[in-house]
């Protein structure tokens, strides 16, 4: 095959703050789409994807958990490339953004740009919030409050280091009007023109003071340099780049990127922010930035908070990788946002890859099994029709083709379908059990069952980036090597005299909607964390019956003959009472002296081995059999909780 060249892919790195749901995941699953095309049509691609691992919000995520920032990436980066791996994707490299190489050029990047006059020192002032540690601007504010936790704001300044953008603003103007297709889709290019680059660039805050998770500025360690930096440089670390001009051959072959394919949420910082940045290196620019849109679950975002999130794994644990693979790649639009839900995903299924596919492979090789014992001989009784089929099969390589080079995955997934929906029209027009029915017509048969085999093997080959694992089931099952693209650019290379598989698998089982759907309620249920049960509820007056206080803790000794408790001298106001408590194993009795703690003040008198109690401590105990004496600090004991 023809060698077409290199061809750079890659993807946004995603957050390691958690678990990517399947809207990051669509974005994986649609590069690997383009990639496998790629390769399958001669060229020499190299796919990068990773992960972004610094800043504060990664920093806090760490702290909240009680592990060091290292630790927590280390766990989420993982669970990320497990997705990615789950999803069968041919990255050829994972980058992380802690990785020392990436580190080390990020750093010399960051020093070089400083010394060139493209970064200086500042004053960032803003709308701070202390508990965030972080800066908003007066349009970002909810009700004049922190958009992130709803706390006041308050003007605060911080020494920063800024880029100054507005130097490279007209040279990146001329870039993107002299390259069309530079920015894709074709509105996102005015909007970035219109909204930003024309009407003047504001310099980019780059570095931070406010923590600490990320990499330092070599001449100024307190400061780390700000994630966009860091994060967008991946795209030349991860092949090699050398700030110092000793980058690698790879870097040299692979440089610039073919494709950059990133969320529309991103598309400034790649399209300006990039670009900007590569010219002040002195590097070429990458040749196209594609900000796809995004998935909705029904018609809402997908938010791990509001629980609405739908996983990857979860999917593929019902459908099959590739159901979520062609369901994702299928359902999203060019330009608008799609959608995802369980029973859409059902749908689809049904209707495309079992109806229309998993059934014609099937049938086909049924009949080739019922009517010839699996093996045909040279086919050579063609009709008029045959060629329609053929023009169709022809048609949909061409237009598979120019779909994919747009990167309109869905419309090219469907060009693929046109060839199989006309394979099932051609079973109904030739009808071959009514062919099979007369001896006399066994060679028209013969080649009917050729001219099926042969176009669901175009289409099979077609299909095969989107939904790889089928493929090559399929392939198995009707027996062909002729897998590669040029097989497919002419009619007539599925092997003559072929033997089908005797026993072919279904591909894809049609799925009772109902029922799938609850057992998937079931499963999801299932994942959930315990629900709390509570008690039988009470009225205010039940409450009300209880008289519960605070008394400070005169005295605390071991019970003489019981090793579980303890005997406390409580002063409640004016009174000192004895209370017996079953909680020896959780403290030494002097850690409680001089304690404020709650107890129930009207409970009745008990003897406990023969030491009197009058009333309870409270104390709060968790699942992991934690226990803690209920306390107060700056109310006066007698005081009465209510
Ligand atoms: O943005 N549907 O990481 P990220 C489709 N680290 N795509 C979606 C989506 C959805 N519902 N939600 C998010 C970051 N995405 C940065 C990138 S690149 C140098 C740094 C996309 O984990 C999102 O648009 O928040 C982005 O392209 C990718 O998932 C990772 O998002």
């Amino acid at each position: 095959m023809e060698n077409k060249g290199k061809y750079y892919i890659t993807t946004a790195i995603a957050y390691a703050s958690g678990k990517p749901h399947i809207g990051n995941t669509y974005e994986i699953i649609m590069a690997d789409a383009i990639a496998r095309y790629k390769r399958l049509t001669g060229y020499d691609v190299f796919f990068q994807t990773g992960t972004d691992e610094h800043g504060q919000k990664i920093e806090a995520k760490a702290n909240q958990a009680g592990v060091t920032p290292k630790e927590y990436v280390d766990k989420t980066a993982a669970v990320v490339k497990e997705i990615w791996d789950l999803m069968n994707t041919s990255y050829d490299k994972f980058i992380r953004t802690t990785d020392d190489y990436h580190e080390k050029q990020v750093q010399k990047i960051f020093e070089r740009l400083y010394k060139q006059g493209d970064i200086y020192k500042s004053e960032y002032e803003g709308l701070y919030c202390t508990e965030c540690e972080a800066f908003w601007t007066e349009s970002q504010l909810v009700d004049g409050k922190c958009p992130d936790c709803g706390r006041e704001v308050h003007k605060e300044k911080e020494e920063s280091y800024f880029f100054r953008m507005s130097k490279y603003a007209d040279r990146l103007i001329k870039y993107i009007e002299d390259h069309p297709e530079f920015i894709q889709p074709e509105s996102r290019k005015n909007e970035m023109l219109n909204n930003f680059l024309k009407p003047g660039l504001q310099d980019l805050c780059v570095s931070r003071t406010s923590f600490k998770w990320g990499i330092p500025v070599t001449f100024d360690p307190k400061h780390v340099i700000y994630v966009w930096i860091d994060a967008l440089s991946n795209y030349i670390t991860g092949i090699g780049y050398d700030c110092d001009g000793n980058s690698s051959e790879q870097f040299k072959k692979y440089w610039p990127a073919d494709l950059h394919l990133i969320g529309k949420d991103i598309i400034r910082f790649h399209t300006i922010y990039w670009p900007i940045m590569l010219l002040a290196l002195d590097l070429p620019l990458p040749k196209q930035v594609f900000g796809h849109p995004w998935m909705l679950v029904g018609e809402d975002k997908i938010s791990k908070s509001r629980g609405n999130a739908i996983y990857a794994d979860d999917l593929a644990h019902f459908f099959g990788v590739d159901a979520v693979r062609y369901f994702a790649l299928s359902e999203m639009p060019f330009a608008q946002d799609g959608s995802i839900t369980w029973q859409l995903v059902i749908e689809r299924i049904n209707s495309d890859l079992a109806n229309i596919y998993g059934n014609l492979v099937n049938r086909t090789i049924a009949m080739t099994n019922k009517y010839f014992g699996g093996t045909l001989s040279e086919p050579n009784c063609y009709e008029p029709l045959d060629d329609e089929l053929k023009n169709v099969a022809m048609q949909a390589v061409k237009k598979v083709d120019e779909k994919m080079d747009q990167l309109r995955i869905a419309d090219a997934i469907d060009a693929a379908f046109d060839l199989l929906r006309r394979c099932n029209k051609y079973i109904d027009e030739t009808s071959p059990w009514l062919l099979a029915k007369d001896e006399a017509n066994k060679s028209r048969l013969n080649t009917v069952l050729y001219n099926l085999l042969e176009g669901i093997r175009i289409a099979t080959v077609l299909l095969s980036s989107f939904i790889p694992q089928t493929a090559q089931e399929v392939f198995k099952q009707i027996n062909t090597v002729q897998t590669d693209y040029d097989s497919i650019l002419t009619w007539g290379n599925y092997e003559k005299n072929n033997t089908v598989t005797a026993q072919p698998k279904m591909l894809f089982a049609r799925l009772d909607s109902v029922k799938t759907m609850e057992e998937v309620n079931k499963y999801l249920e299932a994942k959930q964390p315990e629900k709390m049960t509570f008690k039988e509820e009470v009225n205010i007056d039940d409450f009300d019956k209880l008289d519960i206080r605070i008394g400070t803790v005169l005295q605390c000794n071991k019970h003489p003959k019981a090793d579980k408790l303890l005997v406390f001298k409580i002063k409640c106001g004016s009174e000192v009472r004895q209370i017996v408590s079953g909680i020896a194993q959780y403290y030494k009795p002097e850690q409680l002296v001089g304690k404020k703690v709650a107890f129930i003040a009207n409970l009745a008198p008990r003897t406990l081995r023969g030491e009197q109690s009058k009333g309870m401590i409270l104390s709060a105990e968790d699942e992991n059999g934690k226990l803690e004496v209920v306390t107060v600090n700056d109310v006066d004991d007698g005081a009465s909780i209510r």
